[in-house]
């Protein structure tokens, strides 16, 4: 794990390289500023090797300078030297299914990353750190932490309430997690430096939205944080219309891969149109477009599930939905409380078709990951 206790020497040690670096980077980055055509005419360096030169300065700065993030050494290094990494939701794994196929999911899916020598970085907060990036015992007792109570959902709004409360446990006393979701992990990659994200399924509009005014933080992170978010679209719990007026109002380009059609999580048509894009490349020059014209926000690539739940899940839906009205469920707690109904009520169905498309959408984020590592080289 990276910088948070050292001993002196070792800290005066990094002091002294980052000292270094800085200066480096600042002398490089003026030539590169003002006279960029001379310094690389007068020490004959290719301007492209200049220029990836710069940008990995200013990844190692931008996250290595957050006191407030814990990041797994082998994610701050693929990081550092450009490799693909990816990132990975915690909310899914504590609140989105049952123990044990969760932790069966949070390790498949980063051993599909790494058969595609892609780097998993799967986040959440544990007794107050930001952790970029979970080893194998963290992971499984994240897992279990949802049904011993231990994980709190944790949005971005969150995200500093747990880092300033969650630092008081004491050694013997099992960790407390805050399951971060896709707005906050969206938040914690960015500063971290990765820019893909794959998940099942984001938040949205709910139905009746334009009343109760229920609209997921994770369409606001998208507007303003610029991360790829891979997901199979929306479940049908949300008004996937208002959904998408939403994300067009907030400037967020959202594309349905390979399809036309904006996907809905258990089913793959919504009867919502869509923009399309086929192919990673793509994705990662639409990426980079909008990050050289300097705009704030993230994008939503949904990916259509190959592997459909049956006609039961929109009937569960429907009586989960009287169900959280009647019992006046609010807040935080209603997709928490929807996923869960829906899920008893559909039993194996549903659970099946959300760890096959949590799959697909982690293998199409490795290839996004690998067509922007390579086209920043
Ligand atoms: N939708 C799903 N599965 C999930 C979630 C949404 O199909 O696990 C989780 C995600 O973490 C998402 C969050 O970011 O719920 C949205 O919650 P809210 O609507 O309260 O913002
Ligand atoms: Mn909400």
């Amino acid at each position: 794990m990276t910088t948070i206790s050292h001993s002196s020497s070792s800290r005066k040690r990094e002091f002294t390289l980052l000292h270094n670096r800085a200066l480096v980077t600042i002398a490089a980055a003026l030539l590169h500023n003002y006279s960029r055509s001379l310094s690389v005419a007068m020490y004959r360096i290719p301007r492209r090797t200049f220029q990836t030169f710069i940008s990995r300065q200013q990844r190692f700065f931008s996250f290595r300078n957050n006191p407030m993030l814990k990041i797994h050494p082998a994610v701050a290094r693929a990081v550092d030297e450009g490799h693909p990494v990816v990132a990975l939701e915690s909310t899914i794994v504590a609140h989105g299914m049952p123990f044990p196929e969760n932790l069966e999911l949070a390790l498949e899916v980063e051993d599909i990353l790494r058969s595609r020598d892609v780097i998993p970085a799967t986040i959440a907060v544990k007794n107050g750190e930001c952790r970029i990036g979970l080893d194998q015992v963290e992971l499984t007792d994240l897992a279990k932490a949802g049904e011993e109570g231990r994980a709190q959902k944790c949005s971005t709004r969150d995200l500093p309430i747990q880092i300033a409360m969650g630092h008081s446990k004491k050694d013997t006393e099992k960790p407390s997690w805050g399951a971060t979701t896709v707005a906050s992990t969206m938040r914690l990659a960015h500063l971290a430096g990765i820019s893909t994200f794959a998940t099942g399924g984001i938040g949205g509009v709910h139905r009746n939205g334009e009343n109760s005014m229920d609209i997921s933080a994770d369409l606001l992170e998208l507007s303003h944080t610029p991360v790829i978010v891979v997901s199979a679209g929306i479940k049908s719990i949300l008004d996937i219309g208002r959904t998408m007026e939403f994300l067009e109002t907030h400037g967020v380009p959202t594309f349905g891969w390979q399809t036309n059609e904006f996907p809905a999580f258990f089913s793959p048509s919504s009867g919502v149109h869509c923009s399309r894009v086929d192919d990673a490349t793509t994705i990662s020059r639409i990426f980079s477009a909008s990050q050289t014209l300097k705009l704030p926000h993230g994008m939503l690539v949904a990916v259509p599930n190959r592997d459909p739940a049956g006609d039961n899940v929109e009937k569960a839906i429907q009586s989960a939905l009287l169900e959280a009205n009647e019992k006046n469920i609010t807040g935080q707690a209603v997709t928490p409380y929807l996923l869960k109904a829906v899920a008893e009520k559909t039993s194996g169905d549903s659970l099946r078709s959300n760890m096959a498309l949590v799959r697909r959408n982690v293998a199409i984020a490795a290839e996004i990951a690998i067509a922007i590592a390579e086209a920043s080289k």
